[in-house]
């Protein structure tokens, strides 16, 4: 009895109705009669918990008894997204829930629409994270995603007269009903001091004497692990996600409290659990901040220390630990692990040097999910060296020995070994994050093809030359759960009807619904099915935002982080001249397809330009809607606070979506992925996973425009200078000009002038290079949206043909060519 999970709770209205009342009386202490609906909530939180708690405590047992190779993730970000919904569809009890609630006079969306969600991250990346845990327990992979419980996870995005105002994301404020919290199993992490060394005798039983060093901390915190389900699809798994909180040690000086210096005596524990109270905001670009580089350490240490002494049996024998872990480093942020796991193998567990660089070289491998120089991590040496001394010197050490490798592989190149080196000397001694990543992994991936290729030609040239082998290609993916059928019901019913049940696990089978493109009554289904997803954003944007979006036309969606090389300045000339055309009478209104422009993006806080292009949007917004001459024409929204939760609502509406980044700049995308699968076509770069996206699809039904990688970089050589593209192309003048007038901005020309002089002086990611070709792309589009029926034709030709997104076939490609590579 005391290993068996007790029994599971009955499966019916009845049952769960009961359970329900349980858990509002006797865990949140309230009658039905006298409860809030956030008691409500969290009641239904826990009821729905008990139904996977059997299949968790059982998958745990399965995994223990029968130890195999896991995945450890280490990942900084999770952005999950809601709960709720998805472990009733995981448990399918919706149907069951909706009925016993109903039954109480309780409304099951109303109370779904209670959960803030978990934004643990800052968008793609941690996004990722969150499908790629999702679809290893649908695969039943064991799998334990290890992260930071961040107390305030990504900011609430507000706008203020038009301008992005950030607010704190208290998501646990009201209760964090999915959550498991463990402090009897807190990991202490040591931080700053120095290290000594000692001499000792070799284990070996020879006499021989080494030296060997220690590290001696100047201050530790704890590590409370929270451990929250990781619910596989339907198939009775259930994994772990578990997220470290930073405790003090000890929680506040007694004697100074009672002398009523109240701020001193707490100062500790303020500093400690500072180090998970935030995320950081930023997105791409590292914030070379001193507490990011703790958070890293933080979450690594108790990570590793947490496997190695709590996961694995005891008495394990460390040098076959390969056999049972690979850690995958979601990209440079968890890759203060390397060094961290050579001196737990050398200074707490009596390892020589080669033996743990062997193993250590065995257990990491490394994603790299950039390609903008500037999101490279670097760390400075003094910084390293100060917070944690004993790594810098196992960091050096490796360096020492790679480089040793280098130099006998190329001898005398020099220039070469400068350039590989882990420590970079310019502008500043510093750790080069991605260097250490790639010089211990077994594997470096990229996320797309393109950026895989990029990665080994343009970023890491040099190591690829080295260890060609050692660079491989892993496509992103999406996890159909999630973004179809919790996102899009009515789609998914329409799919389950033509084609069956169990698309959800095999996403591929979605290629047989391909000969429906020809089918009428399909195709009237499908449209019925957008413009009942298009029906319900209009009403969620009236309540949530207050924006009223008109009923007909097509609507067209940029949703991603506020990037230069996303180019929302892009999407904005284009709008910008389509209603300079429409009221300078060059265009008649009637000539152009009725839009809808929705964007949805969050800006990094201290990014000065990201912000001004949103307070930019927004007053084109403004004025736009405000305008009788282009009312029913063009209508533009911005609603705030892009987060996972809008993203459902918004993807499945969309016509058109924006994947418009200049060529050799974004990685993948993930959102691309998001839209094709409901059936929304792509007008596109040649970028990222745009480019497979193309290829699947077809080119009839996707919107190419742009210069290429190649054309982009022949440009750059040859001295691009956007004030010339201005100059010679009338219809990129008028917008601009405008724009520079102040007709967006209340007639003030200063305000609009940051973004302005950024074009036509700067434009780092060639907006008005592409400018023409876009608009000419923009009119096929419009042509294309006339003819409602090729144009859905190509929309379900585009869900047909995207199973290859989904994220449980690129966790099949991970296995094969990373983490097992004889899996099959
Ligand atoms: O791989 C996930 C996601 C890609 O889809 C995006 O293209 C890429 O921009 C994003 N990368 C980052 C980089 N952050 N850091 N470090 O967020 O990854």
């Amino acid at each position: 009895l005391a290993k068996a999970p007790v029994g599971r709770p009955p499966r019916t209205v009845d049952g769960f109705a009961r359970e329900f009342l349980r858990e509002l009386n006797f865990g949140e202490g309230v009658a039905l009669s006298r409860s809030s609906q956030n008691d409500q909530y969290l009641a239904l939180a826990r009821t729905i918990r008990h139904y996977l708690m059997a299949d968790w405590l059982e998958t745990a047992r399965r995994r223990r008894e029968h130890p195999t190779k896991m995945v450890g993730y280490l990942s900084a970000e999770y952005l999950l997204g809601r709960q709720m919904g998805n472990a009733l569809l995981a448990t399918d009890l919706g149907a069951i829930a909706d009925q016993a609630l109903r039954s109480l006079g309780l409304d099951l969306r109303t109370l779904r629409a209670q959960e803030v969600e978990p934004g643990l991250g800052n968008g793609g990346l941690g996004r990722l994270a969150a499908c790629f845990v999702d679809s290893l327990a649908t695969m039943d992979v064991p799998c334990i995603g290890y992260g930071i419980r961040y107390e305030y996870g990504i900011f609430r995005q507000t706008f203020e007269g038009g301008r992005q105002v950030e607010v704190p994301d208290s998501w646990l404020s009201l209760g964090g009903p999915w959550e498991f919290p463990h402090p009897d199993r807190a990991v202490t992490v040591g931080f700053g001091g120095s290290t000594e060394t000692f001499v000792e005798e070799t284990a070996d039983g020879s006499g021989h004497q080494i030296t060997r060093s220690r590290w001696v901390p100047a201050w530790n915190v704890l590590g409370v692990p929270y451990h929250y389900m990781v619910p596989g699809y339907q198939n009775g798994v259930v994994n772990t996600l578990r997220l470290w909180s930073a405790r003090a040690t000890q929680a506040f000086d007694l004697q100074i409290f009672n002398s009523g210096d109240y701020a001193t005596a707490v100062r500790a524990q303020t500093f400690a659990e500072n180090i998970s109270k935030v995320l950081y905001p930023e997105d791409s670009t590292p914030q070379g901040r001193e507490l990011r580089l703790q958070q890293q350490y933080f979450f690594v240490a108790c990570s590793l220390k947490d496997f190695i002494d709590r996961t694995l049996e005891k008495d394990f024998d460390l040098h076959r630990l390969p056999e049972r872990i690979i850690f995958q480093l979601n990209d440079t942020h968890p890759v203060i692990a390397i060094p961290e796991m050579m001196r737990l193998l050398m200074d707490e567990h009596g390892m020589e040097w080669d033996e743990a660089w062997s193993v250590t070289q065995r257990c990491f491998a490394y994603t790299c999910h950039t390609l903008l120089p500037e999101a490279l991590e670097v760390w400075p040496v003094e910084l390293v060296g100060r917070l944690l001394p004993r790594h810098l010197e196992i960091i050096y050490r490796i360096n020492e020995e790679f480089l040793e490798t280098v130099r006998e592989t190329f001898p005398g190149d020099e220039l070469r070994v400068r350039r590989m080196s882990i420590i970079q000397d310019h502008p500043e001694r510093a750790v080069r994050m991605a260097n250490l990543a790639t010089v211990a992994g077994v594997k470096v991936n990229g996320v797309a093809e393109l950026h895989s290729q990029l990665l080994r030609d343009k970023v890491l040239p040099d190591f690829s030359e080295l260890w060609p082998d050692k660079f491989t290609n892993v496509t992103n993916g999406v996890t159909p759960r999630r973004f179809i059928r919790l996102a899009n019901p009515t789609l998914s019913q329409l799919i389950t009807d033509t084609i069956g049940v169990g698309w959800e696990t095999k996403l591929e089978r979605l290629e047989s619904l391909e000969p429906y493109a020809e089918d009428e009554e399909f195709r009237e289904r499908f449209a019925a099915a957008k413009q009942a997803n298009k029906t319900r954003l209009r009403e969620l944007l009236a309540v949530r935002d207050g924006i009223e979006l008109p009923e007909h036309g097509m609507v067209d969606v940029m949703v991603k982080r506020l990037h230069e090389y996303k180019r929302q300045t892009l999407k904005l000339l284009h709008i910008v001249s389509l209603y300079e055309q429409i009221i300078s009478g060059k265009v008649a209104k009637d000539a152009i397809v009725p839009r809808t422009f929705v964007f949805g993006a969050k800006a990094a806080p201290g990014y000065h330009m990201a912000k001004e292009i949103i307070y930019l949007i927004n007053s084109v917004a403004a004025t736009v809607n405000a305008d009788e001459r282009v009312k029913g024409v063009l209508t533009v929204a911005f609603p705030a606070n892009y987060n996972v939760t809008l993203a459902n609502k918004l993807i499945p509406a969309a016509d058109l979506s924006e994947q418009i980044s200049l060529a050799g700049k974004e990685a993948s995308g993930t959102g691309n992925m998001k839209f094709a699968l409901n059936g929304a076509l792509t007008i596109g770069t040649d970028d990222g996973a745009n480019v497979e996206i193309r290829k699947l699809v077809g080119d009839d039904n996707f919107f190419l425009f742009g210069m290429d990688e190649p054309q982009v970089a022949a440009l750059q050589a040859k001295g691009y200078v956007p004030s010339a593209v201005y100059e010679s192309n009338p219809q990129l003048r008028s917008a601009i000009d405008l724009i520079a007038s102040g007709h967006f901005t209340g007639g003030d020309r200063g305000l609009a002038a940051t973004v302005v002089d950024d074009l036509l002086y700067n434009d780092r990611f060639m907006t008005l290079a592409d400018f023409q070709s876009y608009i000419d792309v923009q009119g096929e589009v419009d042509e294309a949206y006339r003819d409602q029926e090729r144009w859905t034709r190509s929309a379900i030709l585009n869900v047909a043909r995207s199973g290859f997104f989904s994220s449980d076939r690129s966790m099949k490609d991970y296995l094969r060519r990373i983490w097992m590579p004889t899996h099959d």
